[in-house]
C-alpha cells in the first residue's frame, strides 16, 4: 500500500527519533526540517494545515552499502536505486503516518530549494549543493511530511540539529572544482550539460581522458570539502552512467 501524501502524525521528539533511527539502518538521515505554510502544504500534500518536511539525505558511503545488500541492486530492471529508495521510504512513511515526496517523481519537487530551507547548505559553482561537513558527497532522497507542532521556536527546541555556521565556497579561494573540468562545463549558471556530454561522448568513442564516466566527475572530486565522505568509484560510475 502506498502512503497517503496527507500527513496524519504530528511532529514530536519520539517520532523524529524513531524515523531517524530507522533511516540510519539504510544509510540515510534527517538533514534538517523546514516549514510549509498552508498554501505550499496544499500544493504538495493536499493538506490545508501547516506541516513540516523532514529532508532525508544520504551522506557518504553507507547508503550504497545498504542498497548493495538489497534485491534491487542486481535485478537488471530499470532505475534500481530509485525503486529501492521508494520501497524503503514508503515503508517508513506508512509506519510513521507521514506523507512522502520523492525527488524523481514528476513533476519534480523542488528538492534543492527545500534542502536550503532545511539546513545550512549552499550552492556550489557546480549546480549541486555543498554541505559544510559532507561537501558534495550526499544525495537528497526524500521528504517525509508531518503535521507542524507550532512555530519555528518550538521546532528548534524540539529538534537540535548541528550548527555549522559556515559556507564552504565563500572561504575557498582556489576553487579547484572550476579549473578541473576538461571542457569548462561550469559557467555562471551551474552545469553546461551539452559541454559535459561532449566530453562523455569522447570518452565513449575514443577513450578520452579524464575518464569521468568510469571514475567520476573530476570537478566534483577536486573539491577538498568532505573528501573523507567521497563515494566509491563503483558508486560514482553508477551515478555518472545514470546521468549520461
Ligand atoms: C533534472 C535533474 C537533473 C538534470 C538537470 C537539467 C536541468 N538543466 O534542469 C541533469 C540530468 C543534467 C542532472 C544532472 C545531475 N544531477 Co540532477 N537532478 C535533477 C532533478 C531530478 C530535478 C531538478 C528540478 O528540475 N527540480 C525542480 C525545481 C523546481 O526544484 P529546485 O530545487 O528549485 O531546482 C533547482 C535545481 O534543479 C537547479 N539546477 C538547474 N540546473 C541544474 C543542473 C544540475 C546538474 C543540478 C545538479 C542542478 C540544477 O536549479 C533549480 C532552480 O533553483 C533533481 C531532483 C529534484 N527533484 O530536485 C536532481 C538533483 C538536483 N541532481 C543531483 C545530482 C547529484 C546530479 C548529478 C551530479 C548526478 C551525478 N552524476 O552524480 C548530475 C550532474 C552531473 C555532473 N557532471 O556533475 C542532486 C543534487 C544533490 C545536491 N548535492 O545538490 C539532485 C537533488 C538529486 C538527488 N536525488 O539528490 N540533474
Ligand atoms: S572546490 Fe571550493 S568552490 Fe568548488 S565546490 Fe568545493 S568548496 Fe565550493
Ligand atoms: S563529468 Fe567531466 S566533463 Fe562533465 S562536468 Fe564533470 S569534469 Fe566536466
Amino acid at each position: 500500500m502506498k502512503p497517503d501524501l496527507v500527513p496524519k502524525t504530528r511532529l514530536s521528539f519520539d517520532i523524529f527519533n524513531d524515523i531517524n533511527e530507522r533511516l540510519g539502518k539504510t544509510g540515510m538521515e534527517i538533514f534538517g526540517v523546514f516549514h510549509l505554510d498552508g498554501n505550499e502544504a496544499s500544493r504538495f500534500t493536499g493538506s490545508e494545515c501547516e506541516i513540516v518536511g523532514l529532508m532525508v539525505a544520504s551522506p557518504g558511503r553507507d547508503m550504497w552499502r545498504a542498497f548493495g545488500d538489497s534485491v534491487y541492486f542486481n535485478d537488471q530492471l530499470l532505475n534500481p536505486l530509485d525503486r529501492w529508495t521508494r520501497s524503503v521510504l514508503e515503508e517508513i512513511a506508512l509506519e510513521a503516518g507521514a506523507g512522502l515526496a520523492l525527488p524523481f517523481d514528476r513533476p519534480y519537487p523542488p528538492f534543492q530549494a527545500w534542502a536550503k530551507r532545511a539546513t545550512e547548505i549552499c550552492n556550489s559553482p557546480l549546480g549541486i549543493l555543498v554541505h559544510p561537513e559532507y561537501g558534495l558527497w550526499f544525495g537528497l532522497r526524500g521528504v517525509l511530511f508531518v503535521k507542524a507542532i507550532g512555530n519555528n521556536q518550538q521546532l528548534d527546541k524540539l529538534i537540535q540539529l548541528p550548527n555549522f555556521n559556515k559556507k564552504p565556497c565563500d572561504a575557498c579561494i582556489e576553487k579547484p572544482c572550476l579549473s578541473s573540468c576538461p571542457v569548462n562545463a561550469f559557467g555562471g549558471d551551474g552545469l553546461d550539460v551539452k559541454a559535459c556530454y561532449s566530453h562523455l561522448d569522447e570518452i565513449t568513442n575514443s577513450r578520452a581522458e579524464p575518464d569521468c564516466l568510469n571514475n567520476g566527475c573530476v570537478a566534483r572530486i577536486a573539491c577538498p570539502v568532505g573528501s573523507e565522505y567521497k563515494y566509491s568509484t563503483e558508486q560514482q560510475r553508477f551515478h555518472m552512467n545514470s546521468y549520461y
